[in-house]
């Protein structure tokens, strides 16, 4: 059986991580595209020339022409512009909605039967707009950002607490903004919700306030860092978790932007929530209980995400 292609669209800091943790882990053969000519082919042939040191069999190439995507079995989307200091992620809005349409169109083109994962910021309006250009079917298309923002929660609490992060569960839901909703009550640490862990006196709600605030600013802290871009690898890492999870019929229960249709009230739209992501791509939208405060929370975050999709509509006129 031939192996599984996947290619990466957009070939910059997270799209060379991408190629490099999909080798690592042998998920099938990799193709880079960019439009900046050299930089797919060099990070291409340099993680190639990892494979004998990592006794990786994969096929390893990079692209400037849409054609080589061709049957592509997954495509990650992180074509476009990051963010600097200073930058918000809406405000890459108009530049990168012009790189959905031609990305889409691409995809549409050469690799329709693909599950598509993107990236590309502001996120929830950006996958909305995806899936729109592509055309392609609304539970082959999904946005990375719930696993990135759920692995930065529980990366905070298992050092907070001091426990191994394998035993730290989170659900951050949401748009991928200022309004994600870091969830503590479905928060666990083996199997211990967030609340009772604060009456048991592990930590304080102040402590777990801040930890909480932490999570929503973690892609800014990086930016700040960094100075020059934002976040790669565990952006990446997160991607590639879903990407295997389609590969490998996993089923697994992750939060994505997905198109969510009928739960939430929502119809039609994207938006940070659990789903099963197995060979049928986004084959489930679970829809959780939130209590008031919750439900708050998340309307404040669909709201955001609302104005950032009404912005697409204003900029290109065949979206509305
Ligand atoms: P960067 O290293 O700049 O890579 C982007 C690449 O896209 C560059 O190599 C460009 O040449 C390429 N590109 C630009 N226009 C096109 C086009 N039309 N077709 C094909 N390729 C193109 O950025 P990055 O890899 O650090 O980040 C990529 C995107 O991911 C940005 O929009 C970030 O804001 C976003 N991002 C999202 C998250 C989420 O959690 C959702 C986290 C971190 C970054």
């Amino acid at each position: 059986m031939a192996r599984p292609k996947i290619a990466l669209i957009g070939s910059g800091m997270i799209g060379g991580t991408l190629a490099h943790l999909a080798a690592l882990k042998e998920l099938g053969d990799i193709v880079l595209f960019d439009i900046a000519d050299g930089v797919p082919q060099g990070k291409a042939l340099d993680i190639a020339e990892s494979g004998p040191v990592e006794r990786i069999d994969a096929a390893m190439s990079g692209t400037t022409d849409y054609a080589d995507i061709a049957g592509a079995d997954v495509c990650i989307v992180t074509a476009g512009v990051a963010r600097k200091p200073g930058m918000s992620r809406d405000d890459l809005l108009g530049i990168n909605l012009k790189v959905m349409k031609s990305v889409g169109e691409g995809i549409a083109a050469h690799a329709p039967n693909a599950f598509v994962i993107c990236i590309t910021n502001p996120l929830d309006a950006m996958v909305w707009a995806l899936q729109k250009f592509s055309g392609l079917p609304a539970h082959k298309v999904c946005g990375m950002a719930g696993v990135l923002d759920s692995a930065r929660f529980r990366h905070f609490l298992s050092e907070e607490f001091e426990v191994s992060m394998r035993d730290v569960t989170a659900f951050v839901l949401g748009g991928h903004g200022d309004t994600m909703v870091p969830l503590t009550r479905y928060s666990t640490v083996g199997g211990i919700p967030l609340p009772d862990l604060v009456d048991m006196g592990w930590t304080t709600q102040e402590k777990l306030d801040a930890i909480v605030q932490r999570t929503r600013d973690g892609g800014a802290e990086i930016v700040g860092l960094l100075k020059t871009g934002s976040a790669y690898y565990a952006p990446a890492a997160s991607a590639i978790e879903m990407a295997e999870a389609y590969l490998k019929d996993q089923k697994r229960l992750l939060p994505c932007a997905a198109h969510v249709d009928g739960a939430y009230g929502l119809d039609g739209f994207y938006v940070g929530v659990p789903t099963v992501i197995g060979a049928g791509g986004v084959e489930r939208v679970v829809e959780i209980n939130m209590n008031k405060d919750e439900k708050a929370m998340f309307d404040k975050s669909v709201d955001a995400v609302k104005g950032l999709v009404a912005a697409c509509k204003e900029i290109d006129g065949s979206l509305a």
